[in-house]
Order: C-alpha cells, then sequence, then structure tokens
C-alpha cells in the first residue's frame, strides 16, 4: 500500500457504487459504521438543526439561515423529505431583496442577540430600501446555486409529490431568475460576463488565501471600528478560525458597504475588496445551466439562460484561465491582478459541463499532483482547499488547507461530469472515511482525519447523504 486513498478498482468511465468499507488504507482507527447507520445520524442531526422553516448550519456557531448552506442541505434532505426541502429554500427567498440579491444571512429574530456575531445590529439591512421590511438579514450575498439545488430538490420529489413539487418550481423560478440577472446586472462593473465578489464573506471560503494578496493589504484606520468581542471563538477554538487580524478586515469591509447603506453602485465603485471568484463564478454558470432546465419545465424559454451560459463560460476562458499557469485565477479587479495562490477555488470551473478537454486534463492533473493529493508515505484525505506545500498552508484553520465536505461534493460533480470517476471515486472515499472517523464535523485535516470548527455540522449531513443517495440511484440524470 502506498498511501494513496485507495478507492478500490475503477475505471475511467463507470462510477462505482459508493465506498462503505475502507481497505488497507493505513487510516487511524475508523468507526465501523454502514452507511445506514450514518445516514440515519445525518437524518438525526438535520432534523435536531431544523427550526420549523430552515435548518441552521450549527447549533452554537451559526444560529441563523445561510444562504449556500440552505442550498446544499435542501439537495440532501430532498432524498427523505422533500417537503423540508421545498420550505427550505422558500424560507430563504422570503428574504430575498429586491434587487434580486439573495442575503448570505436571514437573522432569526428568536435568537438571543449575542448568539452569532456580526449581528442584525451591526448589519443594519433595513439601511437599504431594497432589503425586506421587518426581516433583518446580511447586506452581501454567496454563491448561488440555488437553482441547481432546486433542480435536484425536483427530481428527488417522490412520484406522489410530482404535482406539488412543480408548483413550488413554478414559483421559485421567478425568484431564482431575479437572483441571477442581480448578479449579472449589479456586479459586473466591467460588462465582461463575470461577477465580482465585494467582500471575501461572499464566496463562501471566506478565509481563502486565493485573495490574500489583496485582502491583507486592506489597512483598516484606526478608530473605524468601535470594540467588539469575537462570537464565533465561544463555540470554536482559536486556531481553527481566521485570525483577529483577518476578523478586523472582514467587518471593516461590512462597515464600509453598510455605510453606503448597500447601495450596489456605490458599494462596487469604492468597494477596496472587488474580486472575480472562480469558484463564485463556476457556480452561478452551474445553476444557469439548472435554469436552462427549470425553465424547460415550467414552460419558460430557456433561451435567455443558455445565452447567459455561453457568455459565463467565454469570459471564465477568456478572463481567468491563465494558460501559462495551466490554471484558473481569481482576479483582482481593483489592482487588476490574477492572483497567483494555488488554491481550491481553481478547481470549481469543471462544474462547466463544456470545459474544453485540455483543460480539464489540467485541472485533473494539479488535483492528483502533490500540492492536493498530499504524502503518498500515510494516510491522507482529499481534497485539501489550499496547496500542501505553499507557505502558509494550515491543516486546521478554516479555508487555509482542511478538506470541506461542500468543496469535496462540488469537485466530485463536476469530475463525474467529464466522466472522470476515478478520482470523483476518491473524493467520496476521502468523505465517507473522514465522517467515520471525525463525524460531520465543520472541516477535517488532511494529514490526520481530525474534525474542526463546529460539530454537528448541517452541510456535511446533508452532502454526505446526496453522496450515498446518489451513487446508490440508477436512475439519477447527473448534473
Ligand atoms: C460568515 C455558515 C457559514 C458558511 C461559510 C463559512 C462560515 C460565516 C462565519 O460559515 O462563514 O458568513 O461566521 O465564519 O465560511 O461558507 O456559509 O456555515
Amino acid at each position: 500500500m502506498d498511501g494513496r486513498v485507495d478507492t478500490g478498482a475503477m475505471s475511467q468511465d463507470q462510477p462505482t457504487a459508493f465506498p462503505s468499507s475502507h481497505p488497507g488504507s493505513g487510516d487511524p482507527a475508523i468507526a465501523p459504521a454502514t452507511d445506514e447507520a450514518l445516514l440515519a445520524t445525518a437524518r438525526e442531526l438535520l432534523d435536531a438543526n431544523w427550526t420549523g422553516r430552515y435548518t441552521r448550519p450549527s447549533q452554537a456557531l451559526y444560529p441563523h439561515q445561510w444562504s449556500w448552506d440552505s442550498a446544499f442541505i435542501a439537495v440532501g434532505r430532498s432524498w427523505y423529505d422533500a417537503e423540508r426541502a421545498r420550505q427550505e429554500l422558500e424560507a430563504l427567498f422570503e428574504a430575498q431583496w429586491e434587487t434580486g440579491m439573495v442575503p448570505s444571512i436571514v437573522f432569526d429574530p428568536k435568537a438571543p442577540p449575542d448568539a452569532y456575531f456580526p449581528g442584525p445590529d451591526v448589519w443594519q439591512s433595513q439601511r437599504s430600501p431594497a432589503s425586506p421590511r421587518g426581516r433583518p438579514t446580511s447586506g452581501i450575498t454567496q454563491p448561488p446555486l440555488h437553482a441547481r439545488a432546486a433542480l435536484e430538490v425536483h427530481r428527488h420529489a417522490p412520484p406522489d409529490q410530482s404535482t406539488a413539487s412543480l408548483a413550488w418550481l413554478e414559483r421559485m423560478y421567478p425568484r431564482l431568475v431575479a437572483q441571477h440577472r442581480y448578479l449579472d446586472s449589479a456586479r459586473d462593473p466591467r460588462g465582461t460576463g463575470l461577477a465580482a465578489i465585494v467582500h471575501p464573506w461572499e464566496s463562501g471560503l471566506d478565509d481563502s488565501p486565493a485573495w490574500d494578496r489583496d485582502f491583507d493589504r486592506i489597512e483598516v484606520p484606526s478608530g473605524a471600528l468601535p470594540p467588539y468581542r469575537r462570537r464565533d471563538l465561544d463555540h470554536a477554538v482559536a486556531s481553527d478560525r481566521p485570525t483577529d487580524a483577518d476578523y478586523h478586515r472582514f467587518l471593516y469591509l461590512l462597515t464600509l458597504e453598510r455605510d453606503a447603506d448597500y447601495d450596489d453602485a456605490r458599494v462596487v465603485a469604492a468597494a477596496p475588496f472587488l474580486m472575480v471568484d472562480p469558484l463564485f463564478n463556476a457556480i452561478r454558470l452551474w445553476s444557469e445551466h439548472a435554469l436552462v432546465e427549470i425553465a424547460g419545465l415550467v414552460g419558460a424559454d430557456p433561451a435567455p439562460h443558455r445565452a447567459v451560459a455561453r457568455r459565463i463560460h467565454d469570459a471564465m476562458l477568456g478572463e481567468l484561465w491563465i494558460a501559462r499557469r495551466q490554471r484558473f485565477c481569481a482576479w483582482d479587479l481593483r489592482r487588476n491582478q490574477r492572483e497567483p495562490e494555488d488554491t481550491i477555488v481553481s478547481f470549481a470551473p469543471l462544474l462547466d459541463p463544456d470545459l474544453p478537454r485540455p483543460i480539464v486534463a489540467a485541472i485533473c492533473r494539479e488535483l492528483e499532483s502533490p500540492s492536493f493529493h498530499p504524502s503518498r508515505e500515510g494516510p491522507h484525505y482529499l481534497v485539501p482547499t489550499f496547496d500542501v506545500r505553499a507557505q502558509g498552508f494550515d491543516p486546521d484553520r478554516y479555508w487555509r488547507g482542511p478538506v470541506w465536505l461542500n468543496t469535496n461534493w462540488l469537485l466530485w460533480h463536476g469530475l463525474r461530469q467529464h466522466g472522470r470517476n476515478a478520482l470523483a471515486d476518491e473524493i467520496a472515499v476521502s468523505s465517507s472515511r473522514l465522517v467515520r472517523l471525525s463525524g460531520f464535523r465543520e472541516y477535517f485535516d488532511p494529514l490526520d482525519g481530525s474534525g474542526h470548527g463546529s460539530d454537528r455540522f448541517s452541510w456535511s449531513a446533508a452532502l454526505f447523504t446526496d453522496m450515498v443517495m446518489t451513487n446508490r440511484s440508477p436512475t439519477h440524470e447527473g448534473p
């Protein structure tokens, strides 16, 4: 055994069943739980985090509704409770802004005011006339995974719910379109077809080294922020979370956007952080393709969605693919620079069904290189969020090295879509081993598999469920 993740016999074009045994992996003692037992635990966890309208990412660290969490959670839950999955997405879109923006956080008015920082009193979303009245939210967005999630939820609906599910899809369609058209119009200052993010929190991979060079340069003027107390450190160890310096910058950017009343034109014109993220745009493209299918299902015209998808595809190849580096790079629009860091965001364009084969091959080479497929000497887990050989790689700190099941799930879909089933299976095996070893944690050390961040984390449970059930389902149409 050479220490590689052992996936058993696999071919390039035939997906294996979701592996539940771990022959000779060299892993530390892994609980011999069956998939059935883990699916039951996942379900119990998601039910415990259910509020009656949506699912909290976790009880203590994240006690409100988060946007892309709800998309991941709805997909996983839809395998056994399609009704709650539909409710989850509908509850989120009830807080959609008039501009079409879907906020990254919808606050639970019943949660104690100090449950999460920064809370509604810091965000003050009501300063924007576009924000929903009486429903406090954050003032920024997150990756638009929701159209893709809605399509998956609909596909998983049991036959006796097909009418209710289609009616739901008809209700969701105009809201999903508004979300996408907001990103096309308000977030594309150069008119390239690519949407920019104005805060690292919008990426969902908040503390990724992908934008260090830009983010680290942001100076917070002294006295710009009133004293505050981080609540995340009440629930997670400091070495797993962002540093105080990064947190300070996160809050500073928030206050600048708040002080512009979240007016998109003002924010985009002045934001010190204005980044085109390959992962955000790849998800946007994947969801635009989902809109093509949803339009067909609800009797709308799919042609405009095909045209937007083509535009995003062309722009990702034209602006973000750097041939010299054989890599997709984030693009700092403020300084007009491509960011050189080798992070997991570079692989997300695998979600583009039309990605040219040589580029798929280049991404797979990098994924299989020692930078992302660490030491073959000992056990290890896929896929680290940052090059394990890079200076600054940290196996345990939030987005700066650990494995997350949501990025694994996205790459797993992207690889399967391009027929790269062997690598997709390796990722599925690693995900399964991590859960067996450490439970449904928020993220995992790629070198020893230990769990970090929050415990009983909803999207880890939901996406494990989706990977198991998708592989069991002979009729799954694929992404
Ligand atoms: C800020 C809820 C969210 C995820 C993000 C993740 C983390 C929040 C935080 O938790 O971000 O939005 O307080 O750290 O980075 O992807 O949606 O799970």
